[in-house]
């Protein structure tokens, strides 16, 4: 195992991972690795759980401020949530151990645009005490290759006052080559992100670190948190069979072509099937410059139908993670991970020109759209990296079945109950009705098309309330401010949205 800390220094800062926990204090900003369940430290976590049951135990407090990536695992969010561990979490999270914290009010989450969320961390916002980052191996010149993502490693290693490092044997050593670092210059002197293609590469394949700043370094040999993918079932296919049927009229209007499509994808089954559908179309030469990579990449790298792919992280199936542990040398031929603030570059997005997709909780008939939040109040995960990608695609899209929770909950009402992306973002809108394509539509124009996609036992309910708005005074955006959440409330007081 320490044959992968090939830095003397480093080497004779090996320790335990409970050791390693004493450099943390109660009140600690803590930056941490960790994406989609990919590259989060493994041991720490439960080491900085069990310090704070002691605590407790003594009628102490620790609670500390923990910073990632994105999301993590249960035995990383999981197990510091469950020890009333963490007092203020950033900028993502989808652990129902945390989530349950967070909607009991237990701990505190501030939902960030993944690209937006390094800034905080550049400008001293938030202070790092501490980084806990995972690594795959340490160089002999004290370089860290990261491990399954890169998430915000960058700036935490960067800002942070002490170094913690994993190293990570079940990550493989063919990673290496996988990554492009490169660090954004800083204002007043900010110059453009030299990318102009997918696949470009503009950094190094290692991080760069203050070797001083290293308090401890903890092996660990410990899988990612794959989480295996639902088959797609029908709702799925259909969802994505209209997905390729607008991509297709695209190429029909000319506003496409069937070589070089750029995609965004966000995370779930609906996207897997998505690209399950894309396998067997016309589509070739796919290229990703999205957040994360997921097995239906793989699957259209190996069938020659993607030819790159730019993400910050890896979330994977269990069956694919040992795929890419046992090829990632043939892999890292098509696949770059990049920071979190590169990956999700606004300027990037904007000038590669790609179509975004990715999934909503509801939206409503003028096509704003809620992410996040069940009935306004109840976090499901965060706004993610949607935001980056939504605003800046030439164009945007949304993928939702039509109802939710045996059809007691319709993912198209009169008025979304919390909005993370603007009627101005949102340009198509799908669900395994069909498509909802808003752009060129005034708001009164959208209403027929998103109908059109709610499920039927729903359109009568909308048409009410469409009539009931109608009847206003201002005709903009006619809204009948009394029945504008009806929907949710009725399911709040009957456990259905139906009448
Ligand atoms: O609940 O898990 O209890 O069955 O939400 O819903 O339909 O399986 O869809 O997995 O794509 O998730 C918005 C949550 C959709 C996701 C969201 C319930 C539903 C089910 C999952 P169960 P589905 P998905 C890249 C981009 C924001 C971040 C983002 C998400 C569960 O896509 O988190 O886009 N997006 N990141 O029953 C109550 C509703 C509901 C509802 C769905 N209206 N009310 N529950 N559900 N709609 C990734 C990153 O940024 C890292």
């Amino acid at each position: 195992m320490s044959e992968r800390i090939a830095n003397a220094l480093l080497k004779g800062k090996v320790m335990s991972a409970d050791e390693a926990a004493q450099f943390i204090n109660n009140g600690d900003g803590v930056g941490m690795s960790g994406f989609t369940g990919a590259a989060y430290p493994k041991a720490l976590p439960t080491a900085i759980a069990n310090r704070a049951k002691e605590a407790q135990a003594k009628g102490d407090e620790f609670k500390i401020n923990v910073y990632t990536g994105a999301s993590t695992a249960p035995d990383c969010d999981g197990v510091m949530a469950e020890a009333g561990a963490i007092n203020y979490r950033m900028p993502y999270q989808g652990d129902p151990a945390l989530r349950n914290a967070i909607n009991s009010g237990q701990a505190k989450y501030q939902d960030i645009h993944l690209s937006q969320s390094p800034q905080y961390i550049e400008h001293g916002f938030l202070p790092i005490n501490v980084a806990i980052v995972e690594a795959t191996r340490i160089t002999e010149e004290g370089h860290l290759i990261p491990s399954s993502g890169v998430g915000n490693n960058v700036e935490y290693l960067d800002h942070a006052d002490k170094i913690i490092i994993e190293v990570n044997s079940w990550q493989s050593l063919d990673l290496e080559g996988m990554h492009d670092i490169y660090r954004i210059q800083q204002l007043p002197n900010r110059t453009s992100v030299p990318i102009n293609q997918p696949g470009d590469r503009i950094g190094k394949n290692y991080i760069d670190i203050d070797l001083n700043k290293v308090v401890a370094v903890v092996e660990t040999n410990a899988a990612d948190r794959n989480a295996p993918f639902k088959a797609p079932d029908e709702t799925s296919r259909q969802i994505a069979g209209h997905f390729l049927d607008f991509l297709e009229s695209e190429v029909a209007a000319g506003r496409l072509a069937y070589d070089k499509y750029i995609m965004q994808s966000g995370v779930g089954n609906v996207p897997n099937a998505v690209m399950a559908g894309l396998l067997d179309s016309k589509f070739e030469n796919i290229q990703a410059y999205t957040e994360v990579i997921q097995d239906g990449m793989l699957d259209l790298i190996d069938a020659g139908k993607m030819t790159v792919a730019s993400s910050t992280s890896f979330s994977l199936s269990p069956e694919y993670a040992e795929k890419m542990n046992n090829e990632a040398k043939r892999y890292r031929e098509s696949i770059i991970l990049r920071p979190q603030q590169i990956s999700n570059h606004p300027e990037v997005v904007r000038r590669v020109g790609l179509i975004a997709t990715n999934g909503m909780i509801e939206a409503d008939i003028y096509g704003n759209i809620n992410s996040t939040h069940i009935a306004g109040s109840r976090v499901m995960n965060g706004i993610g990296g949607s935001g980056d990608f939504t605003r800046n695609a030439l164009i945007s899209s949304f993928i939702s079945p039509s109802e939710a929770k045996g059809g007691d909950i319709s993912a198209i009402v009169p008025f979304a109950s919390h909005i993370d992306h603007t009627e101005h973002d949102a340009m198509v809108i799908i669900t395994e009705r069909g498509v909802a394509d808003l752009r060129g539509l005034a708001p009164r124009d959208r209403v027929k098309k998103m109908i059109s996609i709610a499920h039927p036992d729903y359109q009568p309910l909308l048409e009410e309330y469409v009539e009931a708005a109608n009847k206003g005074k201002f005709l903009a955006t006619p809204h009948d401010l009394s029945q504008a959440f009806a929907f949710h409330t009725r399911f709040l007081e009957t456990g259905t949205m139906k009448k």
